[in-house]
């Protein structure tokens, strides 16, 4: 069997998605996820002007070697856009493979640990009062875990805010242009609010849902432990991004004032951005996904090392990673040991017509289906009628101009 052709299918329909299909001379066919939000044609040019010609004619079974080839056989290794590229050729490939066996993908990789793959939805406010409404109405439609955000007081526009935002619906999309619309931030007006919203929320909703809040890289190690402590009495599963995922040895610190559980990790590209932070237990959960750290291949390393020091799984699942890397990341979540909890925003309706798939959502959770393969597919000619639109997301600066993190 060989690989006979490599498609990058580039499409918007609400936002833009970069799609990598291979072909085999067998006539089977894979798809895989390969959207780098705000980056998607650097994606799709490394994709089409580089690794294309080096996978024609190769046996598309061979998915560890191939990943290998890619990743070595570049010399300058890591990083978003490569292993976001890598990712999409290796998802192709599983789903490859699971059509050829005739077993979905979660069978090849261990079977069913699972019944189902537990998600949180995205709650959000402009107050306090309808953060807390919007929480209470994902539990109401079943969900088991809520992320909550809500507006700062002060500040014109927060992250996780706007657009419409409750059960049912997709949350925000960033700013549709080239160049971002840049944000404003306050660190004391967040630190002084979201204890305040986590207690309105526990006061509202009892002590059982599962709740989690995500930072967004905004504090620095001593405000991020500040923040946990005041955060313990209302138990979250998990607070999220708490410090810019680049400077590791912050977690240390972090770790040493709070019992809230951290999470980290949708920024991270490889086994080694993370690797330090497992084996030294600093966090709970380590965010990678399937689209932007190496696709199946990979995180299922990083998810094993993982499991030896206790981290569990909780994978990335924003809009702006498409239903086949959604697809892709509920069978690694179906048949891991130590997975956590899933991060789940519906897509627009739109998108879920662009790609066709058979996970649904029941009681909470997310179940993939059992056709052969990831089970996720791309209609080529529905795509076609949403051509790329640059879009960019937001860039955050301070109230005195300084550039800050988003
Ligand atoms: O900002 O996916 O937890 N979810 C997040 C997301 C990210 C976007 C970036 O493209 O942090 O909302
Ligand atoms: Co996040």
């Amino acid at each position: 069997m060989r690989i006979t052709d490599v498609d990058v299918v580039v499409t918007c329909p609400g936002r833009n998605f970069v799609t990598v299909r291979i072909t085999t001379d067998e006539g089977v066919t894979g798809v895989g996820d390969a959207t780098l939000n705000g980056r998607e044609l650097a994606v799709a040019s490394y994709l089409r002007d580089h690794l294309a010609a080096q996978l024609v004619g190769r046996d598309p079974l061979r998915t560890d070697d191939t990943w290998h080839y890619l990743y070595r056989g570049a010399y300058w290794r890591r990083g978003p856009v490569t292993m976001t590229a890598i990712a999409g050729v290796d998802t192709a490939l599983w789903d490859i493979k699971g059509k050829v066996a005739g077993l979905p993908v979660y069978q090849l990789l261990g079977g069913r640990a699972r019944d189902g793959v537990t998600v949180y939805g995205h709650a959000s406010g402009d107050t306090v009062e309808a953060a807390v409404e919007d929480a209470a109405r994902f539990l109401d439609e079943g969900y088991r875990a809520v992320r909550v955000q809500s507006a700062i007081p002060g500040l014109e526009s927060t992250y996780g805010i706007g657009g419409v935002s409750t059960a049912g619906t997709h949350a925000y999309e960033p700013a549709d242009a080239a160049v971002p619309t840049e944000n404003v931030w306050d660190t004391e007006a967040y630190l002084d609010h979201t204890p305040r919203l986590f207690e309105a929320v526990r006061r509202e909703l009892g002590p059982l849902p599962r709740l989690l809040h995500d930072v967004h890289h905004r504090l620095t190690p001593n405000e991020a432990a500040r923040l946990g402590k005041e955060l313990e009495p209302f138990h979250l599963t998990w607070l999220e991004d708490p410090v810019p995922a680049e400077l590791q040895d912050g977690y240390r610190h972090l770790r040493q004032h709070t019992t809230t559980p951290i999470a980290t990790g949708e920024v991270f590209s490889s086994i080694y951005d993370c690797e330090l932070l497992i084996r030294e237990r600093l966090i709970d959960y380590i965010r990678t996904t399937v689209v932007h750290a190496g696709g199946i291949t990979h995180l299922r390393r990083i998810f094993d090392l993982a499991a030896l020091y206790d981290v569990r799984s909780g994978s990335h699942g924003a809009t702006d990673l498409s239903p086949v890397c959604l697809a892709a990341a509920l069978h690694v979540d179906t048949a891991i040991p130590n997975f956590g909890l899933q991060e789940y925003m519906q897509h627009t309706p739109e998108t879920d017509a662009v790609f066709p798939h058979s996970y649904h959502f029941e009681d909470g959770m997310l179940h993939v289906g059992e056709e052969p393969g990831l089970g996720v597919d791309i209609d080529l000619e529905k795509a076609a009628e949403y051509p790329y639109q640059p879009a960019s997301l937001p860039v955050n600066r301070l109230r005195d101009g300084t550039m800050f993190h988003w």
